[in-house]
């Protein structure tokens, strides 16, 4: 019993204090396996790392070099994206697999080695292969370098806060039904706020939340929420009843502080958040729902936790809060307009101003025949009509080494016709497939316009790409227009991101700087689509300067 006591403590003070010294390199193990979690009321075993789910928070410092050893005991590939990490030249590491690497088998294992350099607040870590990232998920804490403070006030404790999905049946065989069919999958049956579901009729226990996440804080102190999505098909709309939260970091980029009541995070992307509590003793509802804004199903529960002022008597009654619908368009949308790059003397926007490569990619899904589907057809993701074709090789070792015919670099920079993108499309549904990826010369600057399609319907998707962070310089919604819309673009301080969602039926502007040489996945954060082959990848050439080619790829890079 002391000795659970003493290890909870111990948990608790790692969890708000992490002590760290100067710039180094941190080690941490992961091993992958198959567990037994008790909170979500199931005795169906999950894939996790180190039997923890979520999985253990990464924690480093600006400019330290991190060493994760992760070992495969399961009877899947696996492999371990670092959401988000730049990467910078060490593109061997990124893990999404056979796009940067072949995948760790079954009792192999691997070391993933980078350095976290110019970022600094929460990421994610996620297995990047099947749809393991379902429970295989933790969170990445990059605390400023030692001695130099956060640009807003220092808060008393900080909190991490994931948000995924869970299903009661076994998710890959969900999975493997549902493409064997030709139908999507399953929904999720929950949302889990720190691995705890909401109220499930499966499990009495849980009915009312009474064992769900509850957050415990002291009065009048202020708490650094780091907020993570990690769920796999969902865009999640966050509430404390009673409490504003005041945005001040998103996807590992500081932004202009703002008030709201309301957090609006897609599947891949963080929000660090302060609530200071401010109001009088008791206990507060927090609530997890989806925003979807068209008839696609989604995982419509609403997922509570609690706020606990530590002062308050036992009978203190519950003040609770409403979520939003989930077809609340307007308070995305004003969310999304409130969130801007802090752009400070000490952490500027860097916006490319000019643009080398003008890229527009059209985002959405297609049908293609499918004799042994059981509607004869499925429906496939696409970008600019293409749907991706996983290669057996991982494409950067294909770069790296020569290795013809894995792929083509040949992707189209613009649709092979133009038609009115946002309506209902071109009779035709069928697609193009293919593996092929657009080449970069390095340091180019590159804009991309995603115009979402409303093909079957119109959905927002949130488009992520590793390697980079990029600028949403512009939106609207219906399809693009070259001539007027460029003059609207924010150059001077968009939100800075990873991953961005596209608004239903509507179209967003990226822009970033082509600076890291190698292959670099874009894709729907959307399992679902993403398992249909919404997704490219760029090739981004070496430079000619001494820091600018892809370094060689470690010794113990699993071979496929
Ligand atoms: C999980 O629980 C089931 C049923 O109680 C049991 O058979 C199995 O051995 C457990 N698995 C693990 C990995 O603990
Ligand atoms: C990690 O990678 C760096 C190069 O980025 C290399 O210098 C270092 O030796 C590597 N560390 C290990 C333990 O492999
Ligand atoms: C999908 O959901 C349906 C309805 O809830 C259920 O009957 C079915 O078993 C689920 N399929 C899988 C593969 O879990
Ligand atoms: C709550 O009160 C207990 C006992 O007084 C104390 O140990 C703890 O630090 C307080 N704060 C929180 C956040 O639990
Ligand atoms: C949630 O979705 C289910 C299944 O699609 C539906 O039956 C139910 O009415 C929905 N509930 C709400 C509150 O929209
Ligand atoms: C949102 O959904 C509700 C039904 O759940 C519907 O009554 C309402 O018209 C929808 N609002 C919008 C703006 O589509
Ligand atoms: C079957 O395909 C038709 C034609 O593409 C489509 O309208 C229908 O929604 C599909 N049904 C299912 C269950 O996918
Ligand atoms: C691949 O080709 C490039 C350009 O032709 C060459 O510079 C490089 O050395 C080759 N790499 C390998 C591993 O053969
Ligand atoms: C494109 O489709 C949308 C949605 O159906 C429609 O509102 C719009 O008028 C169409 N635009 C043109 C130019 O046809
Ligand atoms: C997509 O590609 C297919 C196959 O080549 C073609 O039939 C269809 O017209 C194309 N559609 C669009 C929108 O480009
Ligand atoms: C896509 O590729 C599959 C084989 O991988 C092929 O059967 C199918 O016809 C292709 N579809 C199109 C539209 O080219
Ligand atoms: C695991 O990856 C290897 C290398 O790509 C592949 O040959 C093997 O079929 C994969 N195993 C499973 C179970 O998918
Ligand atoms: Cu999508």
């Amino acid at each position: 019993m002391a000795q659970i006591i003493w290890s909870r403590a111990a948990v608790f003070v790692l969890f708000i204090l992490p002590v760290l010294v100067d710039a180094r390199v941190r080690h941490y193990k992961f091993n992958v396996v198959a567990t037994n979690v008790t909170k979500l009321c199931s005795t169906k075993p999950i894939v996790t790392v180190n039997g923890q789910f979520p999985g253990p928070t990464l924690y480093a410092r600006e400019g330290d070099t991190v060493l994760v050893k992760v070992v495969n005991h399961v009877k899947y590939n696996v492999t371990i994206h670092w959401h988000g990490v730049r990467q910078l030249r060490t593109g061997w590491n990124d893990g999404p697999a056979y796009i940067t690497q072949c995948p760790i088998q079954p009792r192999q294992s691997f070391v993933y080695n980078f350095t976290l350099t110019g970022q600094r607040g929460t990421l994610l870590w996620h297995a990047h292969i099947l749809w393991l990232r379902a429970t295989v998920h933790g969170a990445i804490v990059i605390l400023p370098k030692l001695g130099v403070p956060y640009p807003f006030p220092k808060p008393d404790k900080e909190e991490v806060v994931v948000l995924s999905e869970w299903w009661k049946s076994d998710v890959e065989a969900m999975v493997d039904q549902s493409t064997k069919v030709g139908l999507p999958p399953n929904v999720s049956d929950s949302h889990t706020i720190n691995g705890h579901t909401g109220p499930l009729a499966s499990c009495p226990s849980l009915q009312g939340g009474a064992d769900g996440y509850r957050l415990q804080v002291d009065s009048g102190k202020t708490y650094l929420l780091r907020i993570i999505n990690a769920a796999l098909n969902e865009d999640l709309f966050v509430k404390v009843a009673g409490h504003q939260l005041t945005v001040v970091e998103v996807d590992a980029v500081y932004t202009k502080p703002f008030k709201t009541d309301t957090i609006l995070i897609a599947p891949g992307q963080t929000t660090n958040a302060l609530l200071t509590t401010d109001k009088r003793a008791g206990t507060y509802l927090i609530t997890i729902s989806p925003f979807m804004d068209v008839p696609i199903p989604v995982d419509n529960r609403t997922t509570t936790a609690t706020l606990h002022y530590n002062n308050s008597l036992a009978a203190t009654a519950l003040t609770t809060t409403k979520p939003p619908a989930q077809n609340a368009t307007s308070i995305a949308t004003s969310y999304l307009d409130s969130l801007r790059s802090l752009n400070s003397k000490e952490y500027p926007a860097l916006v490319p101003k000019t643009v080398d490569h003008s890229l527009f990619f059209t985002i959405g899904v297609g049908v293609n025949p499918c004799p042994s589907c059981l509607n004869g057809s499925r429906v496939v993701g696409v970008i600019n009509n293409i749907s991706f074709v996983m290669p057996t090789v991982a494409l950067l070792q294909a770069h790296y080494y020569n290795i013809s015919g894995i792929y083509t670099a040949d992707f189209p920079g613009k649709p092979i016709f133009a038609y009115n993108y946002s309506g209902p499309g071109p009779k035709n549904l069928q697609t193009m497939n293919g593996t092929r990826l657009y080449r970069l010369p390095y340091n180019s600057s590159v804009q991309i316009i995603l115009q979402d399609t409303g093909v079957i319907s119109p959905e927002s998707h949130p488009i992520h790409l590793h390697g980079f962070n990029f600028f949403a310089v512009g939106k609207g919604l219906g399809n693009y227009n070259p001539a007027s819309d460029p003059a609207n673009f924010n150059l001077i301080d968009p939100v800075e991101r990873n991953t961005m969602s596209i608004p239903t039926g509507g179209w967003t502007a990226i822009r970033f700087k082509a600076d890291n040489p190698g292959v670099w996945f874009l894709h729907c954060h959307f399992e679902v689509h993403t398992t249909w082959g919404l997704k490219m990848a760029f090739i981004v050439e070496n430079g000619k300067g001494p820091d600018e080619s892809i370094l060689p790829p470690p010794r113990d890079l699993p071979k496929c």
